[in-house]
């Protein structure tokens, strides 16, 4: 598939996705919107971790408004891009690798969708989260009232959209819209070197890690129960731990500080 609005590079374990239209805030269309769902579905062989960057000032002004304005799309016709949303966040959170995000500027609207599909986000001094769809008259499509509604809580998203507020970086870290906060112009750097640290970690945790804990939340607790059982069940026999588990024994191990990571 031709790449027009993304790229997609390899370090090593850790694939870098990023995001490239500069030029309109990285707003994403119908077209940059299959490249996502590409470069995350078929990825370079051997890719144990993922970054997601974006090129500029900005991460993601989330849909393309002129795009949308210009296609002046039936209901169907955007229920059916809202699945494509969908699909392609989906295939980020629950395709086994583990997706890291390097934010900056504004995540806003389907920007912030994006970032919610993505399983950890650091992000840089004068980042700022924001759902303006409220102001724009229009609703979130690509999975903010799941994905954001549980990370911020059902009632704080209504607060936000109805409000049109917008949090700063230190304020989306309280709220866990991002887990780490770093200074202007390092977030991609960081990004890619906690990237390089989880491609570490054994393909089938990571796996594990990945597409069992959010499923599990939705799950009574019987059945979470049960499928946590299933899942260390697999990864806690396989044999490529034992090494690891010798290693700790004997005390080759990184020591574990309070804050480190
Ligand atoms: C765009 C878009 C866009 C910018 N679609 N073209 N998202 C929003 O409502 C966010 C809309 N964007 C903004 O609020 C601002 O652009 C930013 C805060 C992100 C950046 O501000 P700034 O001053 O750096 O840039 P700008 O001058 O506003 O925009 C630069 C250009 O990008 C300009 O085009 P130009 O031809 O005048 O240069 C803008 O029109 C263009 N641009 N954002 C199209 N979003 C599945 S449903 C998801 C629901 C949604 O995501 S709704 C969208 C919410």
């Amino acid at each position: 598939m031709t790449q027009k609005y993304t790229a997609v590079e390899t370090e090593g374990a850790v694939t870098i996705v990023t995001l490239m239209r500069e030029n309109v805030r990285n707003a994403v269309n119908e077209e940059m919107l299959l490249e996502i769902e590409n470069a995350f579905r078929s990825p370079p062989k051997g890719t144990k971790c993922f970054v997601l960057a974006a090129q500029g000032a900005h991460f993601c002004a989330g849909l393309d408004l002129r795009e949308h304005y210009d296609k002046d799309r039936s209901p169907i016709e955007f229920m059916t891009m809202c699945q494509g949303w969908h699909r392609t966040f989906d295939v980020m959170q629950f395709s086994g690798i583990p997706v890291v995000a390097a934010l900056q500027g504004a995540v806003v609207g389907g920007g912030l969708e994006l970032a919610a599909a993505t399983h950890v986000r650091i992000a840089e001094e004068g980042t700022f989260f924001a759902l303006p769809e409220g102001q724009r008259g229009i609703f979130t499509g690509g999975g903010a009232t799941v994905r954001v509604a549980r990370i911020i809580t059902p009632a704080r998203m209504i607060d936000m959209m109805l409000s049109g507020r917008s949090y700063d970086a230190q304020r989306g870290l309280d709220l866990g819209l991002c887990h780490e906060l770093v200074g202007a112009g390092q977030a991609l750097t960081r990004a890619k070197a906690l990237a390089a640290q989880i491609a570490q970690n054994p393909p089938t945790t990571n796996f594990a890690i990945v597409t069992g804990i959010s499923r599990i939340s939705d799950m009574s607790t019987t059945d979470g129960l049960f499928a946590e059982g299933l899942l260390a069940a697999a990864v806690q026999t396989n044999p490529d731990i034992r090494d690891r588990l010798e290693a700790f024994f004997s005390k080759k191990t990184k020591r574990l500080e309070p804050g480190s990571n």
